[in-house]
């Protein structure tokens, strides 16, 4: 018994003094890493990366902007080619009046897209082209039929084309962040622009950034062809 009191007597004299030396060289800086005060410590959060990330040859991400899920923007379906699905930021529709967006996506130049902006000309307005599947195309021209277009309005008593607005200035751009601006004339004929290099991308914003105004504020688009 006497043994078995001096053994543990022994043990805990042992843990005693070793706690004791180890807060002592604690409080002497034993244990301090090498960095000196003022140096800033960085590091590396892996936390988002993912395994196959690509290193330096990143491929290019197509990714479609927000207003494609916003559902303040109806989504119609395009069938002129290239894009099957086209949201426009307003339309007319109201009493007599009538613009859908596919209107101006329809391979139709006889069907118009109207702004539905009532206090202005519609200065600032667009259109957003892509794919129900999320898919690329690659563009290397745009074709525009500018205004109201249809025959049955423009002949010698009326002339829709010249009482609507349209569109002047238009800015487009891609999901690489490439922003294209050309000028529009004031014709019915239809106007194609050419981009230096065929440009791929999930989607093609198009804005009206000023107009001819007419007498009446409905800015028109007849055809918007992307090709
Ligand atoms: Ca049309």
């Amino acid at each position: 018994m006497k043994y078995v009191i001096s053994i543990i007597l022994s043990l805990v004299i042992i843990v005693l003094v070793s706690v004791g030396t180890f807060s002592w060289m604690q409080k002497q800086g034993f244990f301090d890493t090498a960095v000196s005060s003022g140096d800033a410590v960085t590091y590396t959060d892996l936390s988002n990366r993912s395994e196959d990330a690509p290193e330096s040859e990143a491929e290019p991400v197509h990714q479609l902007p927000p207003e494609a899920q916003d559902n303040r923007y109806e989504e119609f379906e395009a069938t002129n080619g290239t894009f099957d699905r086209v949201k426009a930021s307003s339309y007319a529709d109201w009493q007599g009046t009538k613009g859908l967006p596919s209107w101006a996506f329809d391979a139709d130049a006889n069907t118009t897209w109207q702004d539905g902006a009532k206090d202005s000309y519609g200065e600032g307005e667009w259109f957003l082209s892509y794919n129900a599947d999320g898919s690329t195309r690659t563009i290397s021209s745009v074709t525009v039929y500018n205004g109201y277009q249809d025959l049955k309005y423009n002949n010698d008593a009326q002339n829709f084309y010249q009482l609507n607005s349209r569109v002047q200035d238009v800015m487009l751009e891609f999901d690489d962040g490439s922003v294209y601006v050309f000028t529009l004339q004031d014709s019915p004929e239809a106007q194609t622009f050419t981009f230096d290099e065929p440009i791929e991308t999930c989607y093609v914003k198009f804005t009206v950034e000023s107009v001819y105004q007419g007498k009446w504020s409905d800015t028109c688009l007849s055809e918007i062809v992307y090709r």
